[in-house]
């Protein structure tokens, strides 16, 4: 398929369901060979089988370093190069303050900060081993500027990967590598219509500018956008796709 993405190979992380599935559908149509990576196998393998371009399944848990050593490894077997890497895999909690304690802590920041370091060292260092530049695309959420209540530990790991975005996106310039975030609102997915913030949907669309819930596939233009090279004089920047909720 020939598209603005032809003959570039992705890897989004979460892309089981949600707002990760439709990026890595939303790659894949504008020409892209992805690779769908999840902690859910199956949710991944039956995404990547409705993909074209050769889309390809592997398993991995952002949070652990092995398996992203290796979910690199099977990217280079596989496709033997990457250009594109989308940072979107997280963990989605609703828990009051007084109920954040320091396991739930630890797990929200190694899934949602730490698990997005581990594989943006891994991919930009692949990504210069091929001796060319790539884009990182990293997902983060509009509740780092509206201070969304029942998510102290989510929002805190979000705010991190905002600010590992405008770090890299200076130290990796130089290698012709983009680093950019974007920063869905609530958005209509699995993940939240099988939790409580389904019932925000409601005082949600009163903030914003324009009426109705937020689709997976409205996230996914704008990181089909920052993947491209239409982006390429563009780093360190986070793009707030929320239908104007709010305004940075
Ligand atoms: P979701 O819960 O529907 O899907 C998340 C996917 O990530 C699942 O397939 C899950 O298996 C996977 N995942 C969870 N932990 C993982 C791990 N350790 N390793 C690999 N995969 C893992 O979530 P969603 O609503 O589609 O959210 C996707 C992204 O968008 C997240 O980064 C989320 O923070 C962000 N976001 C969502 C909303 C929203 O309202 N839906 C709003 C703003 C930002
Ligand atoms: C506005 O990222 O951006 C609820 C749940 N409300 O996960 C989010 C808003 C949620 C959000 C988010």
């Amino acid at each position: 398929m020939s598209g603005k993405l032809s003959g570039k190979v992705a890897i989004v992380t979460g892309a089981a369901q949600g707002i990760g599935k439709a990026i890595a559908v939303r790659l894949a149509a504008d020409g892209a060979r992805v690779c769908v990576s999840d902690i859910n196998e199956a949710g991944a393998k039956a995404v990547a089988a409705e993909l074209p371009n050769g889309a390809f399944a592997v398993t991995c848990d952002v949070s652990d370093p092995a398996q992203v050593t290796a979910l690199h490894a099977a990217v280079m077997t596989t496709a033997g190069d990457l250009d594109i890497l989308v940072n979107n895999a997280s963990i989605v909690p609703f828990i009051a303050w007084d109920e954040v304690d320091l396991a739930h802590w630890q797990k929200i920041l190694s899934v949602n900060l730490t698990g997005a370091f581990l594989m943006t060292r891994a991919a930009t260092d692949m990504m210069r081993r091929q001796g060319h530049g790539g884009r990182v695309v990293n997902i983060l959420s509009n509740t780092i500027f509206a201070g969304t209540p029942n998510m102290a530990a989510y929002v805190a790991a979000k705010g991190g990967v905002f600010g590992l975005t405008r770090a890299l996106a200076t130290e990796l310039g130089k290698h012709a590598i983009n680093v950019n975030a974007v920063t869905p609102g609530l958005t209509e997915t699995e993940g939240v219509m099988a939790s409580p913030h389904a019932q925000a949907f409601g005082f949600v669309e009163m903030l914003q500018a324009f009426p109705g819930k937020g689709q997976p596939a409205d996230i996914a233009a704008a990181v089909s956008f920052l993947a491209s090279d239409d982006a390429k004089w563009i780093t360190g920047q986070t793009l707030n796709v929320d239908a104007g909720m709010v305004r940075w």
